[in-house]
């Protein structure tokens, strides 16, 4: 072995080491320890109420999308409550977070962070990107940093594509 191919071997392990490193920092920074995940009661459907997520702790979180239907590439508005003011750790400096995560296909990764309206209402703007199913299942994603760590609401709902041609009907 020469030491020019040493040198590659070397460079490449180093260049492995910092794309390992760099792809934990960053999921660090995206994804905040969890302490709870719920779910939103069976049956509500996003497409046409709010939909609210119940915790161990008896505070719930309510979800609504707007326009009704969900669009596709449109802008959202995003309205979430909570039950409690106390909830999320402080209003002042930190937001809501929102996710959509496509669950019968991959649609990347979508992020979006919610802005207090008061205590307990906040708001933020998304956009769905287009799909080529016709019914596409999603999960909105709430992510609410209590006093006790981060809690996660999931909201499962479904978009249409607006416009079915007539071979898929
Ligand atoms: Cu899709």
């Amino acid at each position: 072995m020469n030491a020019k191919t040493l040198w590659w071997i070397v460079a490449v392990l180093v260049l492995v080491v910092i794309a390992l490193w760099g792809n934990r920092f960053q999921r660090q920074l995206v994804t905040p320890e969890v302490i709870e995940t719920a779910i939103a009661q069976a049956g509500c459907d996003l497409q046409q109420t709010p939909c609210t997520v119940p915790f161990e702790d008896g505070n719930s979180v309510t979800l609504d999308i707007l326009p009704k239907p969900i669009p596709l590439l449109s802008e959202l508005q995003l309205n979430v409550t909570l039950s409690d003011p106390a909830m999320h750790v402080d209003p002042n400096t930190t937001g809501i977070k929102a996710s959509f995560v496509g669950i019968n296909m991959e649609m990347g990764f979508n992020w979006t962070t919610l802005h207090a309206q008061n205590k307990q209402r906040y708001q933020g703007k998304a956009i769905l990107p287009i799909c080529t199913e016709k019914r596409m299942q999603w999960e909105a994603r709430i992510l609410i940093d209590t006093p006790k760590g981060v809690k996660t609401a999931v909201f499962p709902f479904y978009t249409l594509k607006k416009y079915p041609t007539k071979s898929e009907e």
